[in-house]
């Protein structure tokens, strides 16, 4: 009892949890209870423990363990966060404590191994709604669909598409569970939303008002989707890659039929172990060929999967790092950039040559969404992540034409006010990189968005978005010269300022607008600007 006192404290103040030795054994779950507990741990904890629990940008969380901490420990974790970016679910509002009971007590029960998901299943979820000759031939809408920007609407299960020129709001389309984010079709023409759920949503831009046109469940769980880019390929093919089960869905672009379906191996790059769980993260469409650039998140490998091949295979398995999560491309489009959460680094892998070619120690968990690309005055190009761990902007040298003794190395890094930023974002005509602190413990730094001079080499300055919420990612108009960052809340907001002047020239509210996440311009999505 001591031990989980003293755990507690320690936890309340913020520190990681110290306690250990027998516990009370937790008071068993009813059925119903049961169901639930699986229902909040998928939605809020599985992305990064693990659908079995084994752990990824968060600790393995196995039952053993589990017990030792006890209930009263683990209720305290959950509701008061971690520093390392464990959210504070109880704080934030996000649970109830008899949820908050509930999990701390699920967490001591050995884990639950949800169903697999065939393609028969699949071919049966799928819904052709308007086949692709009873589409517009011209664009029907208003304004400039070409600066359409979706807007995630989290726990609406909705996606919101907005004219960045005038403000409004097109449409409101209903889309997956939880939904997560949307990717543009080559030609910019057509969204693809992906729920958590793993239901893709095609939404074609050309419809007076935006229009789902077709939607398919491919996996059970889900956090990625990409198209086909390739010249000659353009808007032909989608891949979906499943949290769960282990598999990556291939689907035909303008409808969604599913045309196959692939495992692949398990075994981590480097010691060959094989594993229960591994996880297809971040993908990107491969500028350099028709394949994919799909990273297998607990294996560390990053996987070319080849989409001008009639079965859609994976071509290479490029040993890349523990744990895979996001990431992007560099500014030539030559160059794949992603986060390994767990062992503070990125990793480059050259898409021209097939090989990883270095890995940078940044800091504690990067976290760099897609990245961002930018000309610095000394170092020629660079990416650079922020991380969820600590708060530091790292930039690296990305020239290895222009400027090879930087390239791939640490040039730059930047102090930040609060550990938990999630994204960073630039666009060619910035002059800035603009960073959030989503998940950070204090409040205020939540809601607190940064400013770095590209030209200055120097944080220009850190400002709160809003009186409430959560800032969270960052998009561009097309043009470049406005920025949107969302209020993460049921009164949620995007605030759009002038990238120029920093000044905010837009709240964007209305009861519709619950819990915006992820913003997708149009042309910067389908191009990868970033
Ligand atoms: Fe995401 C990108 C996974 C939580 C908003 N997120 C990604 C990608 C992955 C991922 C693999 C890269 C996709 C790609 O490029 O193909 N995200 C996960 C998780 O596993 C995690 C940590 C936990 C979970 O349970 O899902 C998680 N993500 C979140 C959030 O809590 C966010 C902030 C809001 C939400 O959806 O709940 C969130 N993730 C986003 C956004 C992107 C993203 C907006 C795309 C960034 C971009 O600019 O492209």
């Amino acid at each position: 009892m001591v031990g989980a006192i003293v755990a507690l404290a320690a936890v309340a103040a913020g520190g990681t949890w110290v306690g250990s030795g027998a516990t009370p054994a937790p008071q068993p779950l009813t059925d119903a209870e049961f169901q639930e507990a699986s229902g909040v741990y998928f939605q809020r904890c599985a992305g990064c423990h693990g659908t079995l629990r084994d752990g990824a940008t968060g600790p393995a969380l196995g039952p053993v363990t589990m017990r030792k901490r006890g209930t009263q420990v683990l209720e305290a974790i959950i509701h008061n966060g971690l520093p390392g970016g464990m959210p504070a679910w109880g704080k934030a509002g996000l649970l109830t404590p008899s949820q908050i009971n509930l999990m701390a007590r699920y967490l001591q029960m050995p884990a639950a191994e949800p169903p697999q998901l065939s393609l028969d299943e699949i071919r049966a979820s799928w819904r052709l709604i308007v086949p692709a000759a009873e589409r517009p031939t011209t664009p029907q809408g208003k304004g400039d669909w070409r600066n359409y920007t979706g807007v995630i609407l989290r726990d609406a299960g909705k996606v919101a598409i907005l004219d960045a020129d005038t403000k409004r709001r097109v449409a409101l389309v209903d889309t997956g569970y939880a939904v997560h984010i949307l990717r543009a079709s080559a030609s910019g023409r057509y969204f693809y939303a992906i729920g958590r759920d793993g239901k893709v949503t095609l939404i074609d831009l050309w419809f007076p008002t935006p229009t789902t046109v077709a939607e398919v469940k491919g996996c059970i769980d889900a956090r990625s989707v990409e198209s086909s880019k390739y010249a000659g390929f353009e808007d032909r093919f989608l891949i979906e890659g499943c949290y769960w089960p282990l598999q990556y869905v291939v689907f035909d672009g303008l409808t969604l039929e599913p045309m196959t379906m692939h495992d692949y191996p398990t075994a981590t790059f480097d010691e060959g172990k094989t594993l229960r769980e591994v996880r297809v993260a971040t993908i990107v469409a491969d500028p350099e060929g028709p394949r994919w650039v799909v990273a297998l998140k607990e294996s560390g490998y990053v996987a070319l999967v080849d989409y001008s091949a009639p079965d859609f295979p994976i071509t290479k398995m490029i040993p890349g790092q523990r744990f895979l999560h996001d990431g992007g491309l560099d500014h030539t489009g030559r160059y794949f950039s992603i986060a390994a959460n767990e062992r503070n680094q990125m990793v480059v892998v050259d898409l021209l040559k097939g090989e990883r070619v270095a890995r940078i120690r940044t800091g504690r968990t990067p976290h760099p969404g897609r990245g961002a690309n930018w000309k610095d005055p000394k170092y020629g190009w660079v990416m650079a992540t922020t991380h969820i761990g600590e708060g530091k902007l790292t930039i690296y040298g990305a020239d290895p034409a222009g400027r090879p003794r930087y390239a791939w190395k640490v040039v730059r890094q930047i102090r930040l006010p609060s550990p938990g930023t999630l994204f960073l974002k630039t666009h060619p005509r910035s002059p800035w990189v603009w960073t959030d602190a989503t998940l950070s413990t204090d409040p205020k730094a939540a809601r607190t968005v940064c400013v770095y001079s590209n030209a200055r080499g120097r944080l220009h300055r850190c400002f709160p978005i809003s009186t409430y919420g959560r800032a969270t990612h960052i998009e561009y108009n097309r043009q470049g010269t406005e920025v949107w960052i969302s209020n993460w809340d049921r009164r949620g907001e995007i605030v759009i300022y002038n990238d120029r002047t920093l000044k905010p020239i837009r709240r964007i509210r209305g009861s519709w607008l619950r819990t915006p996440t992820g913003k997708f311009n149009v042309t910067n999505t389908a191009r990868d600007i970033y």
